[in-house]
């Protein structure tokens, strides 16, 4: 029989790098171009099954979206409280959303969350001509965490207008934490 689990999440990174709209692709799979820019924190839930060497896992994904500021608000650490894992969302239009990630929201997240799995997401891949941050970027970013931490974080280049990569970024978080949970 499969396990069950249930996971919450949480997305990080700066106002307007896609989070709500990430969520909005991952769970309805539709995009809005003029959503409504997120107030407090929104909870989304799904189902979905994964694979670890061990088990196939029910998973019952609880993703938290809060709203991208970044100063250190009680109610941010609060929403960090009992994470299993983040989404740490970059906009490949804009360079400070990645340094942000590094000089922020990383770290005020392991402060509160510890060391648990994160997946980095590139988003906005479709503004070909507006990109700012390269995959070779997000490499360089992934080899510094790596030395920092011994952890190596996957990586993914999304758009949640055209829905590349989505699922996968949602699904690889939720695989490397059942993995870290030992299930
Ligand atoms: P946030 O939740 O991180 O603050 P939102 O970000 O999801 O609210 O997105 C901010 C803006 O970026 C929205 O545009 C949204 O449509 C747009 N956006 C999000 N992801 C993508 C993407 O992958 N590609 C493109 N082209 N745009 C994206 P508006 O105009 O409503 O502010
Ligand atoms: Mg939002």
């Amino acid at each position: 029989m499969a396990k069950q689990a249930v996971q919450k999440v949480i997305l990080l990174g700066d106002g307007a790098v896609g989070k709500t709209s990430l969520v909005r692709k991952f769970v309805h799979n539709e995009f809005s171009e003029n959503y409504i820019f997120t107030i407090g924190v929104n909870i989304s839930d799904k189902e979905l099954t994964i694979k670890t060497e061990k088990n196939e896992v029910q998973v019952k994904m609880l993703i938290w979206d809060i709203l991208g500021q970044k100063d250190f608000h009680r109610t941010q650490a609060e929403s960090f409280t009992g994470t299993a894992g983040a989404l740490v969302v970059a906009d490949v239009t804009r360079k400070d959303t990645l340094e942000n990630l590094e000089k922020y929201w990383i770290p005020q997240y392991e402060k509160v969350a510890g060391k648990v799995p994160l997946v980095i997401l590139a988003n906005k891949t479709d503004l070909k001509d507006k990109m700012q941050i390269s995959e070779k970027d997000i490499q360089d970013f992934v080899a510094k965490y790596k030395k920092a931490t011994g952890i190596t974080p996957s990586y993914y280049m999304t758009s949640a207008k055209t829905g590349k990569d989505v699922e996968i970024a949602f699904k690889t978080l939720a695989t490397n934490i059942a993995k870290y949970k030992g299930m």
